[in-house]
Formats: C-alpha cells, sequence, structure tokens
C-alpha cells in the first residue's frame, strides 16, 4: 500500500506519521514546504527524507493521501491526489461543508465511507470530541441543544501557538499568532468573526454537529476560549435531550461509548499529552432532559491526527484495500 503525508514536519503531521507506526508501511512519502525539504522524520526503524510538496507529486496514484498543511495547500493540492486515484483525507476546512464530502468520525458515521474514492474530510478538534462524547446520547436520546464552552489548548493553532506560549513564559512580550497575550491569560476568541457575532471556530462546532450527526434540527450554542494549555481541549457541556431520562442512562450510553473513557475522577491536560481517548466526566442532572459534562481529550491527536488515521484505517476495513 502507499501512503502519503502531506504537511508531515507540521504539529498534526509529525502524529500522523506517529500514528501510521502500527501499519509499518514499507511505501510511504512525506511532504511538507521548500523550507522543510531533507528533514529526517523517524517510522519505525527507518529514516524517511522530507520532500518538497508539488503538483507533480499529487499525480503519483496513492492509495491514501493525508494532509495537514492548511486550507490553502489543500485547496491547491488535494483535487489532484484525488483526480489522480488517491483518496484523500484533509484535515483543513477547506472541504467540509461541501455537500458532497464526507465529513467523518469513524465512530460516528463510518457508513459514510463505504465504497467511496476522492476527499475526506477530517473534522474541527472541538468537534470531534464533544461528538464523541455525545454519540450514544444522540443515536439513543436524540438531542435538542449543546450549550458548550471550550477552553482550547495552543497547539490548535499548530506550532507556532506552541511557540509562542513558550517565549511569553520566559517573559517575551510579542503576541504574533494570538490576538493577546495569551500566557497568564484567556482569550475568548479563535477564528475570525463573522457576521452574526459567532467566531469561525464557534460556528464549525454549529454547522459540523449538524452535517455529522445528520441531524438539522439539533442547535448548537458555542463559545469558544483559548487557554494557556499546550496539548488538550477541554470543554463544559450542557446538553438537552429530546426525550425524558434519567442520569444512570446517560452515564451507561456515555461509558459505552467507542473511544470514550467515563470517569469521575478529574484528568487534566498535562495527563492525556499522547492519548487517543476522549474522557467524559463530572456527569451532573438539572432536570429529566437537561445534563451537565466536562470533555477532555487531546486536540492534536483525537482532534486531527487520531482521527485521519482512524478514518484512514476504516476505510480499509470497509472497503478491503491490500496492505
Ligand atoms: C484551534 N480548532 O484549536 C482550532 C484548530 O478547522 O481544523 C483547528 C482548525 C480546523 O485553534
Amino acid at each position: 500500500m502507499k501512503v502519503a503525508v502531506v504537511g508531515a514536519t507540521g504539529e498534526v503531521g509529525r502524529k500522523i506519521v506517529d500514528e501510521l507506526s502500527d501499519l509499518n508501511l514499507k511505501d510511504l512519502d512525506l511532504y511538507a514546504s521548500k523550507k522543510s525539504e531533507g528533514e529526517i522524520l523517524e517510522y519505525n526503524d527507518r529514516e524517511l527524507v522530507v520532500k518538497e510538496l508539488k503538483e507533480e507529486s499529487m499525480k503519483k496514484e496513492y492509495d491514501y493521501v493525508l494532509f495537514s498543511a492548511g486550507g490553502d495547500i489543500s485547496s491547491r493540492f488535494a483535487p489532484i491526489a484525488a483526480d489522480s486515484g488517491s483518496v484523500v483525507i484533509d484535515n483543513s476546512s477547506a472541504f467540509r461543508m461541501e455537500k458532497e464530502i464526507p465529513l467523518v468520525v469513524p465512530e460516528i458515521n463510518s457508513h459514510k465511507l463505504k465504497g467511496y474514492g476522492g476527499i475526506i474530510a477530517n473534522p474541527n478538534c472541538s468537534t470531534i470530541q464533544m461528538l464523541l462524547a455525545l454519540n450514544n446520547v444522540q443515536r439513543e436520546l436524540k438531542i435538542e441543544e449543546i450549550n458548550v464552552s471550550t477552553y482550547q489548548a495552543v497547539s490548535g493553532a499548530g506550532n507556532k501557538g506552541i511557540q509562542e506560549l513558550i517565549s511569553q513564559e520566559k517573559g517575551h512580550k510579542v503576541s504574533k499568532h494570538f490576538e493577546k497575550e495569551i500566557h497568564r491569560n484567556v482569550i475568548p476568541k479563535i477564528g475570525d468573526y463573522e457576521e452574526n457575532g459567532f467566531t469561525t471556530e464557534e460556528m464549525k462546532m454549529v454547522n459540523e454537529t449538524i452535517k455529522i450527526y445528520e441531524d438539522d434540527e439539533i442547535i448548537v450554542i458555542p463559545t469558544a476560549v483559548r487557554v494557556p494549555v499546550v496539548y488538550g481541549h477541554s470543554e463544559s457541556i450542557t446538553f438537552k435531550t429530546k426525550k425524558s431520562t434519567n442520569i444512570q442512562l446517560v452515564e451507561d450510553l456515555i461509558a459505552n461509548s467507542e473511544n470514550v473513557v467515563f470517569n469521575n475522577e478529574i484528568i487534566t491536560p498535562l495527563e492525556i499529552e499522547n492519548d487517543k481517548m476522549t474522557y467524559v466526566s463530572r456527569l451532573r442532572q438539572l432536570n429529566e432532559r437537561t445534563f451537565l459534562i466536562w470533555v477532555m481529550a487531546n486536540n492534536v491527536r483525537v482532534g486531527a491526527a487520531t482521527n485521519a488515521v482512524r478514518i484512514m484505517k476504516k476505510h480499509i476495513e470497509i472497503n478491503g484495500v491490500d496492505l
């Protein structure tokens, strides 16, 4: 099987390469921008040399090409790869809301992968962990409304976000990437403002939820906030079910959701630096339809690389691609 990773030297790209280890691919090409050309990345017991991404490189037919190099690179190069016969798994927001492009969290809507070739979109990190946590609740009880506030790590903005926090921790005051100092601070704005006053990050949570759950009626009310954490997005969620229920049933549904750990012990971002599970705790009940939870996951793993590689593995499983 032939696989390529585009954006291999980035924060998510490196994690994708790591997550592909258990497949022990013989044919793995790594691409990045010219400035990373020649960089060496370890893959199992091999050293792979990063190549510069060119249109020609995407004209080779790969079984899978995983993109994590931003929306502009995906918009330009992913269609070339798809037209050349490769299945593309794209981590950017470039194609997510296109009607014919599946937006996939395999534990939730893997049926979208059956018989499908072309571009598959990987959702936004804060959406993925929220929908994984609520997956079984939505299936069994249907959710009327999700009210969510996020506490998002700086790595959501890539390595430059991490570097900005580290440099401010050392006393440098410059804020280049975040519009306010992030060290010892919180910033209640991720992305740009849209006309309705919500940010692009918040509207991703609204629109992607409707598409992934295939539920036009579900209401998502988000506030997205950046916090000075390196890895791990946290979310305070209040949700209202359509059917009346009880706290024990909600706990059972969450605890039995795939790749979700329900645990009322407090687990914090520092403890999940390389973790692939979504953690749910602090379950509380307000009334027979309203519940509160705290959700946490590693944003560059569960929210990006792990989901991308899970899409690829599920696509292989469903469609029987030879390894
Ligand atoms: C953040 N969620 O934490 C963003 C990063 O659409 O894939 C992911 C942006 C995206 O800043």
